[in-house]
């Protein structure tokens, strides 16, 4: 059975940036309704119930075809939501040490690495996600569409963003571009520089 995560921080804590009343929605409903969906998908599949979710996503071409389409979207979503909120911090940070060295390497500088994402996000057509790939230290950045995800193409996000409405038309409507550069106040770069870490070897 796959459960819920507890948030990280209060629902107000990303405020002002991300509004009390859209972390509610966002994570009791929406993510609730993935976590929920994913186990009812897999009733009686206590080989893949019992699987980490990241290694579901990497092995969702050994679920019977009948319940995948359900197990992508709602495995997806509970992947997703869970690193997205783990992506996140009162207060946000700036990022420093071998990962901000890795991202200026890359993309020549912090405003480019974020005008390239942020361009990623606004470009999304519908519902998606964009994304922060280490492969091995070398850093790219990738979208996609619905509840899809890095896991599934077997590489390894350090960074998400959820650029579904549900993520921000409380306090945004249809402005995303806003919300995305608002969002850039409250990443948590202490913890996208771990997750750098562990897999860049
Ligand atoms: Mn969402």
């Amino acid at each position: 059975m796959f459960t819920l995560p507890d948030l990280p921080y209060s629902y107000n804590a990303l405020e002002p940036y991300i509004d009390e009343r859209t972390m509610q929605i966002h994570h009791d409903k929406h993510h609730g309704a993935y976590v929920k969906n994913l186990n009812d998908a897999l009733t009686g599949q206590e080989a893949f119930l019992s699987m980490d979710m990241y290694e579901l996503m990497k092995n969702l071409n050994k679920v019977p075809d009948a319940m995948r389409t359900k197990v992508r979207n709602n495995g997806g979503g509970h992947a997703n939501h869970s690193f997205f909120w783990t992506s996140m911090v009162a207060g946000g940070s700036r990022p420093s040490g071998e990962i901000i060295k890795a991202i200026d390497s890359t993309f020549g500088s912090f405003t480019q690495f974020q005008d390239k994402f942020s361009a990623a996000g606004v470009g999304r057509f519908g519902s998606g996600w964009v994304w922060l790939i280490s492969e091995k230290g070398k850093l790219s950045i990738m979208d996609t569409p619905n509840q899809d995800n890095p896991w599934m193409d077997n590489k390894t996000p350090i960074l998400g963003l959820d650029v579904w409405e549900h993520a921000y038309y409380l306090k945004y409507q249809n402005l995303r571009a806003d919300y995305i550069a608002a969002w850039w106040n409250i990443v948590n770069w202490n913890e996208v520089e771990r997750r750098y870490k562990k897999f860049s070897s």
